[in-house]
């Protein structure tokens, strides 16, 4: 690729269960096909010593108070930008499952102030497009039958879909709202329209901050 060019950053963010590791790994498959560099990744990252601690949390073998945990998530975020930052500017767009919107929305829901929940995302890397995969609450309750970890049930589930609207609205000039109960198919084609531009306007632009 023409080493002028860096790669997009694209965010999927959603409630749990809403679909969009699937869609994550189609549009992936999709932009390789299309030649495109492209890398996954995912929040949290379980494979550093944060995440490790973060996964005993998630698996509920560990207590920690909510501002602890909201903080290692952060950590988690800001031990990765580097890398990230280098394949960007190498050339290669990545997709990455959850952000720092889930950061806010799963404290959000938990009670913690918004404003205080977000101070520690500043000035990490402001992704090139969010896609939200919106879950109405009929289908969270279809959608109901939730894992074994912490956050897997409707009520908080629900509230976490608040806050991720709320940003929606906020940051609507970078954020695309897809109505996670269409077909995969469906979702797919049309996330696949959206994305190519994104990382055609993207190679022009110089990367942003959050
Ligand atoms: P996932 O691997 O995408 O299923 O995420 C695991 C769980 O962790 C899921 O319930 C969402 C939640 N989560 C993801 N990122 C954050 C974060 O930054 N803060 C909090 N509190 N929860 C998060
Ligand atoms: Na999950
Ligand atoms: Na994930």
């Amino acid at each position: 690729m023409n080493a002028n060019k860096r790669g997009a950053l694209i965010v999927f963010e959603g409630c749990d269960r809403c679909g969009k590791t699937t869609q994550n790994r189609q549009l992936f498959e999709l932009l390789t096909g299309k030649g495109v560099d492209t890398m996954q990744t995912n929040f949290p990252d379980r494979s550093t010593a944060i995440g490790n601690v973060i996964n005993h949390y998630l698996q509920n073998n560990q207590e920690l108070s909510d501002e602890v945990i909201h903080l290692l998530f952060s950590a988690n975020r800001w031990e990765r930008m580097n890398s990230i930052k280098k394949d960007l500017l190498a050339g290669t767009t990545v997709i990455c499952d959850r952000y720092a919107y889930s950061g806010v929305a799963y404290s959000v829901a938990k009670g913690l102030d918004f404003n205080w929940c977000w101070a520690p995302e500043i000035g990490l890397l402001k992704p090139d497009a969010v896609f939200y995969l919106k879950a109405t609450p009929d289908e969270l309750t279809t959608r109901g039958n939730y894992g074994e970890e912490r956050y897997e049930k409707l009520d908080f589930q629900r509230k976490v879909g608040q806050i991720f609207d709320r940003f929606s609205e906020k940051d609507s000039s970078y954020w695309h709202t897809f109505e996670a109960s269409k077909s995969q198919q469906e979702l797919h084609a049309q996330i696949a329209i959206v994305a190519e531009k994104i990382v055609m306007q993207s190679a022009e632009k110089p990367l942003g901050k959050l």
